[in-house]
């Protein structure tokens, strides 16, 4: 993997760079869709790649459970498996385990836990997520960590903080120690934690930028503080983490806080928000967020974002895929997942193009007060 920043901004911290891989490159900044299971919810690789998306995440902690490593391994790892070739990273499983299962016992060695699928005790360790994702043959790969909740006492944050910084070490270790399992190269990024206090989050990166990862990843945040708060981290992260590293903020989110996060020098984000709120009939338009269940738009033939130019806008009205929401069809599903999609993907890359142009801030400022307008 390679990271160059093609341009930076002269007014804000956002940056414009390509990173590269063996599956491709991918323009920066970037929004990854989450595959959690190696499948991004409805949606099939080759309709990813038409709402232009370079880069998608899956999750270890699933695909430990099931499929398993022995099937993954088997299929040739999940690039072959899904039928995906372009650029994939994989979350290390250490958050997931903190939010899905139950019953697990966190020490220095690793954390103990029970499977939410089927109550079976396991064991993760830094080691051997590196070995699951070397199996999984994810581009990028995340060490093991751990997220305290939000507020949660400094003493706990810090001790935690200087334990995921020695399980960083440990993965980093066991990252050079071990080969890819295929024919393309994997890269490890560190994952910054420190919460929201400032002089930990400072420490917890500057281990991390010594022991010297691919790139950073920013944890620990959008687990419920103030986005106020986030930003301030964000800022800070941005004096502390090497410049020439790409940075990912790690479960983040909304436009707002996406293009809020661009301008303080972030360059990756993956979120649930548009394939799960596409679920739910929420669907993006350049003047918010609207609701296609509802019965204000049975009538209404028009595109879900008029002018918006997609697949979707395109070829369907609001009306017919509230008609299919309403029936139960699972095409509305699948409709308005990619609209989603193809939303936050012309989302980063026209933040892209307006830092490379110069006008970002002009730009991100009138995006979001029209954004805001008609958000209902
Ligand atoms: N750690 C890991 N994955 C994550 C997070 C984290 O802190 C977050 C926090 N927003 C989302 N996903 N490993």
């Amino acid at each position: 993997m390679n990271f160059s920043v093609i341009h930076k901004d002269s007014r804000t911290a956002a940056r414009s760079g390509l990173l590269r891989t063996d599956h491709g490159e991918i323009p920066t900044p970037v929004f990854m869709p989450v595959g959690t299971k190696a499948s991004v919810k409805s949606v099939e690789p080759e309709e990813l790649t038409a709402q232009q998306t370079h880069i998608i995440l899956a999750n270890t902690y699933h695909l430990y459970l099931r499929p398993g490593n022995g099937i993954v391994g088997k299929a040739g790892g999940v690039h072959r498996f899904m039928n995906w070739h372009k650029p994939l990273l994989t979350d290390s499983g250490g958050y997931q385990v903190y939010s899905l299962s139950e019953l697990r016992t966190i020490d220095e060695e690793g954390v103990r836990f029970k499977s939410h699928i089927d109550g079976s005790m396991l064991y993760f360790t830094p080691e051997n997520v590196i070995d699951t994702q070397r199996i999984i043959g994810s581009d990028i790969m995340m060490p093991l960590d751990e997220c305290p909740p939000w507020p949660a006492e400094k003493t706990y944050v810090q001790e935690s903080g200087d334990m995921t910084v020695r399980w960083a070490e440990r993965a980093k270790k066991h990252f050079e120690s071990t080969q890819p399992h295929y024919n393309h190269s994997q890269a490890l990024f560190g994952i910054t934690q420190g919460g929201t206090y400032a002089d930990l989050r400072t420490q917890v990166s500057k281990e991390l930028v010594d022991l010297d990862f691919d790139g950073y990843s920013i944890g620990g945040l959008a687990v419920g503080e103030p986005a106020e708060e986030m930003y301030r981290i964000l800022e800070l992260s941005h004096t502390v983490l090497p410049e020439n590293k790409p940075r990912y903020l790690m479960g983040v989110g909304t436009p707002e806080n996406i293009l809020n996060a661009i301008e303080r020098g972030v360059d990756m984000f993956d979120c649930v928000i548009p394939t799960r709120e596409a679920r739910n009939g929420r669907v993006y338009t350049r003047n918010g967020h609207i609701n296609l269940r509802s019965a204000r738009f049975a009538e209404d033939f028009t595109p879900i974002d008029e002018g918006f130019d997609n697949h979707v806008c395109r070829n369907y009205s609001r009306a017919y895929i509230r008609h299919l929401l309403n029936v139960g069809e699972i095409l509305g599903l699948k409709l308005c997942t990619l609209h989603n999609i193809s939303f936050f993907m012309w989302l980063t890359r026209t933040a892209r193009e307006q830092i490379i142009r110069g006008s970002f801030r002009e730009w991100k400022d009138s995006f979001l007060q029209t954004f805001n307008a008609g958000k209902q």
